[in-house]
């Protein structure tokens, strides 16, 4: 009994096998249409994943704001390279928090250096004097590892480093 058993299953095993070889090797002519048939279906699908993306970006862009699609706080690194990323934009209102990575010192000032007057007008021997009381300068007064500035007014401000003004960046407020 046992080994009729055994006879049993290999034979079942060799017709499993034998099928799945025949299973696998009668697609051979077949697989071209298939791969056409898939192809084109693939073709059609990013077609619809195409038209179907930009609604989604859509939908981010609707959800990540509220008005002009800038954020209201964004980071800026300084490293050994400079400021990154050198263009950031921010919305009217909005606060950019410059953070030195560098190891060396870091002065943020709007340009022109190294008068510093073109952010509103005051020079930086005016706006960074101690008892100043006028507007919050964009101008970190000294050099820090951090310096956030809010930015109430739509424009573009370029700023540089003040202790290596070789380095700069650009703030643009919608
Ligand atoms: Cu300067």
């Amino acid at each position: 009994m046992q080994t009729s058993t055994w006879v049993g299953a290999i034979v079942i095993v060799i017709i499993i096998v034998g099928g799945a070889w025949w299973f696998m090797s009668q697609p051979t002519s077949p697989t071209p249409e298939t791969a056409t048939q898939s192809n084109t279906s693939a073709t059609t699908g990013g077609t619809s994943d195409n038209s179907g993306s930009p609604s989604g970006n859509v939908s981010t862009n609707v959800s990540g704001s509220v008005t002009t699609g800038a954020p209201m706080s964004a980071t800026v690194t300084y490293s050994a390279s400079g400021f990154s990323p050198a263009t950031i934009t921010i919305a009217k209102g909005g606060t950019v928090t410059f953070v030195d990575q560098a190891g060396t010192p870091m002065w943020v000032a709007s340009d022109e250096h190294p008068s510093h007057t073109e952010f509103d007008g005051t020079s930086r021997t005016t706006h960074c004097a101690t008892g100043y009381t006028g507007t919050k300068p964009f101008d970190q007064c000294g050099a820090g590892q951090s310096y956030s500035f809010m930015f109430s007014k739509v424009g573009t401000f370029d700023y540089h480093n003040h202790s290596a003004a070789q380095y700069t960046g650009k703030v643009v407020v919608q």
